[in-house]
């Protein structure tokens, strides 16, 4: 049996796609509230266009989401009978601090996830959560500036001590940036971040880097002092970096650009900057903004393991070349690779790469936090959604872990698809484009009942858990 047994099946949402209730229970304003559905969200997300407020005329996606704030218990019952070992989620980080600057945390917002992970205990489903997923609260973000501010190292270190101390015994795996890495190609919806007029915008990000660096190391000393049982990770945008050729140029082009996604996770399971970077610092004349006692703080509390997101791999060219759309970060489209109706491009063996280079490189247990295809569905007249595609970009992917398990020996213990229910798009702010296995009756405008239906995708992903990923037919 590849899988170990008790491999953890799930799938993976975060607050900002699904919750909605942006101004219920205590909740403060939030980035992601502000971040329209549209031609101006991929400006906004990116720091390029300012947003600090709701728009005349703009329609704002996250404000109701698919309203798991109110329907977390139909949507866990329905996680529960796909036999899910584990949910990853994520906490709406102005759910417990409204405006994240506050001494004490609103008790309604900690209620809300502590009655979540109860349910989820319910059906033998062991939380998986992300202490921030693209979110940020507007007071941080007006106030300091979000990340590019030392002071939010303190304040997330406030959530997570609040976090860790009160979910004791409830919540054993955590991870502390959503796609760290984000934060350099979409520094508003990652960091909070609006790069101003006259800013460097390479020091600006660099700056919210190590500043996220080091409140993740925090955030793993305080778990661990909390409770030693609980697991930290880090999560980055995966995906293998191939060379468009195999001209040396566009090799070491594309090791260049692997570097750039990977120093997160060098530093985060290594404890100090990698030499490359110090160097790249080094010619930028960009200094390290090292307080106190950051070195030993990121030295001595490495992660326990390592998660990615996989979509697709991508490609390097030393010169101009036709690009291919993907998670915010553009590449040069693969001619050997299919695409998405999104422009995605698909590469299930770009997964079994990915983990082997993962696992190369840091030799630390590995849990795939996202994966999975963005579609648009057809509802029959019966009411059936029959998303076969869905099942073999999900078989293919399947089949590329076994044998990155199987067959060279990585140390796999997770794997939480994307979008289990169908939630709003992180790049898009799009319903329709839907990753679910439960499909939710809502379109891209905000019509819709809100009511939740299996796919056919459902009742298969079952029996891949059912079986431990034996029966992927
Ligand atoms: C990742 C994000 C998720 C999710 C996913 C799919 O980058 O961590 O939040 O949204 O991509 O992307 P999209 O929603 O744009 O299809």
């Amino acid at each position: 049996m590849p899988f170990r047994k008790d491999f953890l099946w799930g799938g993976a949402t975060a607050a900002n796609q699904c919750e909605g209730g942006y101004n219920e229970g205590g909740r403060g304003l939030a980035n992601v509230d502000v971040i329209p559905h549209g031609k101006n969200r991929f400006s906004i997300v990116a720091g390029v266009k300012k947003s600090f407020d709701f728009e005349e005329g703009e329609y704002y996606p996250a404000k109701q989401a698919i309203d798991f704030y109110h329907h977390y218990k139909e949507d866990i019952a329905l996680f529960g009978e796909m036999g899910f070992k584990t949910y990853r989620m994520s906490i709406g980080w102005s759910r417990i601090f409204p405006e994240g600057d506050e001494e004490e945390p609103n008790e309604e917002g900690l209620q809300f996830y502590e009655n979540v992970f109860k349910e989820c205990h319910k059906y033998g489903i062991e939380p998986l959560v992300t202490i921030t997923h693209f979110d940020c609260p507007m007071g941080l973000i007006k106030k300091y500036g979000g990340w590019r501010n030392r002071k939010l190292v303190e304040f997330y270190k406030r959530l997570a001590r609040t976090l860790f101390t009160r979910y004791k015994g409830l919540v054993k795996y955590w991870l502390t940036f959503n796609e760290i890495n984000m934060l350099l190609h979409a520094p508003f919806m990652g960091a909070g971040i609006f790069v101003e007029e006259g800013e460097d915008k390479y020091e600006v990000l660099r700056t919210a880097a190590h500043h996220e660096l080091v409140a993740s190391a925090w955030a793993t000393k305080i778990a661990h002092e909390v409770d030693p049982e609980i697991k930290v990770g880090c999560m980055m945008a995966g995906g293998s970096q191939y060379p468009f050729s195999c001209n040396p140029e566009d090799v070491w082009l594309a090791k260049k650009d692997a570097r750039n996604h990977l120093f997160f996770i060098d530093v985060q399971v290594r404890g100090e900057y990698p030499s490359y970077l110090l160097k790249e610092y080094e010619r930028k004349g960009f200094v390290i903004p090292y307080q106190d006692d950051d070195k030993e703080i990121l030295k001595n509390n490495t992660v326990d393991f390592v998660s990615f997101s996989y979509y697709a791999s991508r490609v390097s060219k030393n010169e101009p070349a036709e690009q291919s759309a993907g998670n915010i970060f553009r590449s040069i489209k693969n001619p050997y690779l299919k695409s998405s109706e999104w422009g995605w491009q698909i590469d299930p063996l770009g997964l079994r790469i990915t983990l082997n280079e993962l696992y190369d490189r840091y030799q630390k247990p590995l849990f795939i936090s996202e994966n999975g295809l963005g579609a648009k569905d057809v509802v029959e007249a019966d009411g059936s959604i029959n998303d076969d595609y869905r099942i073999d970009f999900l078989r293919e992917h399947i089949k590329a872990m076994k044998a990155a398990v199987e067959e060279d020996g990585v140390d796999l213990f997770g794997y939480t698809t994307w979008g289990p229910i169908d939630l709003v798009s992180a790049s898009t702010g799009e319903m329709s484009k839907r990753y679910g296995f439960i499909y939710v009756d809502k379109d891209d405008y905000g019509n819709g009942t809100l009511a939740r239906s299996r796919k056919k995708s459902f009742f298969w992903y079952k029996k891949v858990i059912a079986t431990n990923g034996e029966d992927l037919d």
